[in-house]
């Protein structure tokens, strides 16, 4: 048992190969100098947790004004407790902690407590599968020539998924800034059903504005199309909706992704019967205290929770329990490289063998991080210490 001592972001520069449109979705791109944040948690015994997140999430007032308050001085080991400590901060915070902030300073607590104990987190957690199917998610629909802009280039890029080892590929349509649409969408997932026949399965998630009734046209294409899954067409925080698009399409649908309010929210979409396979990211929804939750919710109602997002939380998650069929490998391009680290990380996560990903064998997390690399490149340090 050790108290936290110091609770630190370090800011560094490293290099990507993607940009971030206007609308918040990733493509492809030259590579460029982008700044990234290392949220480290250290105890009295100097043992220490990692989480890779962004500036904007852990910034320095937020470090000052919420993780150091509510960690510090804390038994590093009380997870359960330490989340409740923090998430009740938020209310007050007027925004400023985010469940994006939360869920970083969750994993690099259950980080902290794999390496004291010598235990990948997955394993820690409950230990329910050393592997898990992958599915290809690719990234969305782009104007880029030989990129993802026409049906077509779908069904190209499916098949050289297929090729790769992938048995199951989730597309990401046309979203703003970009023209997108229903007919845009059908005619991408009829060429991809065309391209990988039927024994590939296929997911949808599409422009998450469609009415009801645009929705309800495109699910029902891919009823006839045999997709496996239907994600956030429609605004999510209307469930009421949701529960009037899943009484009528066969496809099953999936959610809730970005819907506010963590396993709570989940919760909510069950009993309305507004999806029949429940979403939740470790990331996303406030860390993997709270998606343990969920997919513990899930499989109480029998139903499987897919995680969304790829990396060491959530193949945490995955790995310590049964409630889900797949780990989200992406985003994938055909013009992206995913197996290659970027410079801060000696190597990926989540390699992909034979359509499969291992869970990581590390003690903790499992992310291999090249401290000297960030060390070398730090540009910032915000710090809370125990006086
Ligand atoms: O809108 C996007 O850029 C993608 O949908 C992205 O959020 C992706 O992570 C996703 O939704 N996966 O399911
Ligand atoms: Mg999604």
């Amino acid at each position: 048992m050790a108290v936290i001592e110091r609770v630190v972001v370090t800011v560094f520069t490293t290099v990507t190969h993607s940009y971030v449109d206007e609308h918040g979705h990733r493509h492809p791109g030259p590579p460029r100098e982008v700044t990234e944040a290392l949220l480290t948690i250290t105890d009295a015994d100097g043992a220490s947790g990692h989480c890779l997140t962004k500036p904007d999430t852990v910034r320095e007032a937020v470090v000052g004004g919420y993780l150091g308050p509510a960690l510090l001085g804390e038994e590093g080991f009380d997870r359960e407790r330490l989340w409740h400590r923090m998430a009740r901060r938020q209310r007050g915070s007027q925004g400023a902690f985010s469940d994006r902030a939360l869920s970083a300073a969750d994993q690099a607590l259950w980080d902290l407590a794999g390496r004291r104990l010598g235990l990948p987190v997955w394993r820690l957690l409950g230990g329910a599968r050393a592997e898990v199917p992958a599915y290809a998610s690719t990234m969305c629909g782009d104007d880029i020539p030989g990129g993802l802009a026409t049906p077509e280039d779908y069904a190209n890029f499916a098949k050289e998924l297929v090729a790769r080892g992938y048995r199951a590929i989730e597309l990401h349509t046309w979203m703003p800034p970009l023209p997108h649409g229903v007919d845009r969408d059908i005619a991408a997932c009829t060429a991809v059903r065309e391209a990988v026949g039927p024994d590939i399965e296929l997911m949808l998630d599409s422009y998450h504005w469609y009415s009801r009734s645009e929705a309800l046209t495109l699910g029902r294409a891919l009823d006839e199309l045999g997709f496996a899954w239907f994600e956030e067409p429609m605004e999510e925080a209307s469930v009421q909706s949701y529960r009037w698009l899943a009484e009528q399409l066969r496809t099953p649908i999936i959610g809730p992704e970005t819907a506010w309010g963590k396993h709570m929210a989940r919760a909510e979409w069950v009993v309305a019967g507004a999806c029949d396979i429940l979403r939740v990211g470790v990331v996303g929804s406030g860390g993997i205290t709270p998606a343990l939750k969920a997919v513990h919710l899930a499989e109480s109602f029998g139903m499987d929770c897919e995680i969304h997002g790829n990396g060491s939380g959530a193949l945490a998650v995955i790995g310590a329990t049964l409630s889900g069929r797949w780990y989200e490998r992406g985003l994938l391009h055909p013009h992206s490289d995913y197996d290659t680290p970027p410079p801060h990380l000696r190597s990926i996560v989540d390699p992909l063998v034979d359509g499969k990903v291992r869970m990581p064998t590390a003690p903790g997390l499992g992310d291999d991080i090249d401290h000297d690399y960030i060390a070398a490149r730090t540009v910032a340090t915000w710090e809370s210490r125990l006086r």
